[in-house]
């Protein structure tokens, strides 16, 4: 019966049909600004929102979350929508989750899980397949009281996956044992980049790019370092593992720019603990870009969340410089007025390169000072002087002359300063 087939097949691609649920506790913008991200994440995951529900409630129920009778209310939704699915803003209790189930007969997961999941389906590294196991480990464990059954019977889809494609482990002693074996592992990978980035630290000043998942950070690294390689997506979540490319900035000296995880507000905790290597690279850096979405009407908010994660990481006493980019899709009266509130910001649009040049610039005047250019008389006996300067300043021969020779330099104004100092110049 090949008609049949092809409906199995074209069944087997639908989406996951979702219902998203959040409590109203007393702004209605801020809860709809967090169903539109919770949207963007479901999206991510690869399911489909049908529905969205908001409950006034100033807490959630204990046993329920939501009252009683909204949940039956979203159980007649859902049949009415022939959604399967329903994910809750919040992190529910294994009761809170059994109850909803029971009552709307429905898949229930909560919002921590759906970005674990997220994670999960974007983690490609051996570190971050681990870390992102862990945390998923670490927040079921205490979730499975008696929950085996249920878990295999609610079968695959959002919530249920582990990286690399592999179901989530059940059982709650096998957990147990893995999550030991996974942290030995860690342990061991966190040696390796403790070393790795001793040597880097060594030889180069290193810039983080940090800011809000889907900010641009991957994108302006690409444009900084030219490299196509590096992963841009629309989708949150996209990088998970730091990605290091090394720059030249214009006084000639290289740094390494380092991408990482963006963030969210709200980012479940499990994810922070386990991620915590990854974001502490983030605390050994000499210098933080916050990369903001210039287009994003909440750009506030999320510059208060990456602050917030930044201070939870023990970052905060990092030096901070403040990008907003994608000026590209910007009104030229909103950029001025943006401008005018942010007179220290840079703005930049990775996309088409704008703002790019002035960006290198600021960075290199904030880690390395004023630089300027200058022509030098070195006579023969001092050339050793000048190329002891060969890893702070740009050097050009200009011409030779009886007693020596002319060069041009280029680099941060003390270094100049002190070259000539040697030379016994002016
Ligand atoms: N128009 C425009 N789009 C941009 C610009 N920068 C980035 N984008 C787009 O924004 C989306 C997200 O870009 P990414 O560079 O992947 O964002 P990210 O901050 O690395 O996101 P995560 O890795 O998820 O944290 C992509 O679709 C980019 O093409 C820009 O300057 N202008
Ligand atoms: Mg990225």
């Amino acid at each position: 019966m090949p008609h049949e087939m092809i409906n199995l097949e074209e069944e087997a691609k639908q989406k996951e049909r979702v219902i998203i649920a959040a409590l109203d506790r007393g702004s209605a913008s801020y809860t709809s600004d967090i169903l539109d991200e919770m949207e963007r994440l479901v999206e991510t995951a690869g399911g489909e929102v049908v529905g969205r529900v908001v409950q006034r409630r100033k807490y959630p129920h204990p046993a329920y979350y939501f009252g009683k009778g909204k949940l039956r209310e979203i159980k007649r939704y859902a049949e009415a929508l022939s959604a399967e699915t329903l994910i809750v803003d919040g992190e529910l209790t294994a009761s809170q989750k059994r109850n909803i189930e029971d009552i709307t007969g429905l898949k229930v997961v909560d919002r921590t899980q759906l970005i674990l999941d997220i994670f999960a389906q974007h983690a490609t590294t051996e570190e971050g397949k681990l870390q992102v196991e862990l945390a998923q480990l670490e927040y079921n464990l205490p979730r499975l009281v008696g929950m085996g059954k249920e878990m295999s019977r609610l079968g695959g889809g959002i919530g249920t996956r582990g990286p690399g494609e592999k179901k989530l482990e059940v059982d709650r002693r096998r957990i147990r044992r893995r999550i030991s074996v996974i942290k030995r592992q860690l342990a061991d990978l966190e040696k390796d980049r403790e070393l790795r980035r001793k040597k880097r630290k060594r030889e180069n000043k290193i810039v983080s790019l940090v800011g809000y998942t889907n900010a641009g950070k991957s994108t302006l690294l690409r444009r900084l370092s030219g490299d196509k390689d590096v992963f841009v997506a629309d989708m949150l979540f996209a990088t998970l593992a730091p990605t290091m490319r090394r720059v030249t900035l214009p006084s000639g000296r290289t740094v390494i720019f380092a991408d990482t995880v963006g963030f969210i507000r709200r980012l479940p905790h499990t994810l922070i603990e386990a991620f915590k290597a990854t974001l502490e690279e983030i605390k050994e850096s000499d210098l933080a870009l916050i990369i903001l979405d210039a287009t994003d009407e909440n750009y506030k908010d999320k510059l208060r969340v990456v602050k917030g994660v930044l201070k939870e990481i023990g970052a905060e006493k990092l030096p901070l410089m403040l990008v907003f980019n994608k000026i590209d899709l910007l009104d030229k009266e909103d950029l001025e007025d943006l401008k005018r509130e942010y007179p220290d910001a840079l703005f930049v649009s990775a996309k088409t390169g704008e703002g790019i040049d002035k960006l290198l610039e600021a960075v290199d005047e904030k880690l390395f000072g004023e630089s300027i250019s200058a022509e030098v008389f070195v006579p023969y006996d001092k050339t050793g002087v000048l190329w002891s300067f060969k890893d702070k300043l740009q050097i050009e021969k200009l011409e030779s002359f009886e007693h020596g020779e002319k060069y041009k330099v280029a680099g941060p104004k003390e270094d100049i300063k002190m070259l000539i100092g040697k030379l016994g110049g002016e």
